[in-house]
């Protein structure tokens, strides 16, 4: 069997305000569009890839809270309506998506050996978090690349960025080892925002773009120096200032999906391409390629 291959790793943000101003078919809101900046990103990203062949996607997500562990979406098929708790007036999508449960499997049985505590997720009335179901539907919307779904084990919650980092480093080594062993080729995609601070309150119509700004302008400054890292190849540096960058910019990083994503791609010190970035409800949001495509030598 020929080695399996990590073909592109992506940043692939989730605000559901992304799917609301697309007006796809499975979201019953209905949106005037907005962030548009973002979603010509997407438009970018998908153009980027689309004569890289993969068979699978694999996505973190860090609205898949997990506690005790790390678990694995495990059954072949989940399809239920998800709502939006917070944004429950743009995002109520009916999904329908498939899971690559042997690659699941074979991602948890290697994190297991490595002493981490993991779990699939075999109850079929489990509700996929709206952070995965956005990020598939932007990446692919035409749904037809089976998944695999890794859920955020929040040990920053309990512990520290530091210990969240290790245990996320020591995951995304051993995904990319399953993903090698298993001789499918993959996308691997960390679904988060950067700055991550809010606005408390929605304007009156949530698309309108004269409302949407970054909430301040030390959040301005540290998502443009991570973007900065990303785009001129200093991606350890990204893992040496996570600390300060989650705790500083309230950052989407804490649950630990971009450290994870960095150690599947081994710390990339080529450069990474900026798709897009803009703000929804006052985060920062970037969507960024590692092209590992065009760097098989590197
Ligand atoms: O989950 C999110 C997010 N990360 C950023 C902005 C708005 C809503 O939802
Ligand atoms: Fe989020």
């Amino acid at each position: 069997m020929a080695q399996g291959e990590i073909v592109a790793g992506c940043l692939a943000p989730h605000p559901p305000h992304l799917v609301y101003a697309e007006n796809p078919e499975q979201n019953e809101p209905v949106a005037e569009g907005g962030w548009e900046q973002l979603r010509w990103g997407y438009e970018r990203l998908r153009e980027s890839l689309k004569d890289v062949e993969y068979d699978a996607i694999v996505i973190l997500s860090p609205h898949w809270q997990t506690y005790v562990g790390t678990h694995f979406l495990g059954l072949e098929n989940f399809q239920s309506l998800s709502v939006d708790p917070v944004f429950p007036n743009l995002f109520r999508y009916h999904y329908d998506m498939n899971v690559d449960v042997e690659l699941a499997k074979q991602i948890h049985d290697k994190a297991e050996s490595a002493g981490l505590a993991v779990r699939m997720m075999t109850n079929p009335d489990f509700r996929v978090d709206y952070g995965t179901i956005t990020t598939g539907h932007m990446f692919r919307p035409q749904w037809d690349k089976p998944l695999v779904v890794i859920s955020s084990n929040r040990s920053r919650a309990y512990y520290s960025v530091e210990v969240m980092q290790e245990m996320m480093i020591e995951l995304g080594r051993v995904t990319r080892e399953a993903i090698l062993e298993s001789g499918k080729k993959v996308v691997v995609l960390a679904s988060n925002s950067l700055s991550h601070r809010h606005f408390t309150t929605e304007s009156e119509i949530p698309e309108d773009m004269s409302k949407e700004h970054i909430t301040s302008h030390a959040m301005h400054l540290w998502d443009m120096r991570i973007i900065d890292y990303m785009k001129s190849g200093q991606c350890q540096r990204i893992i040496d200032e996570m600390p300060e960058f989650t705790e500083q910019a309230i950052a989407e990083t804490d649950g630990g999906a971009f450290t994870w994503l960095l150690s599947t791609l081994e710390v990339p010190k080529y450069p990474a391409i900026l798709h897009g970035y803009g703000t929804i409800i006052g985060t920062g949001n970037a969507i960024v390629e590692w092209p590992v495509y065009r760097h098989k030598a590197v």
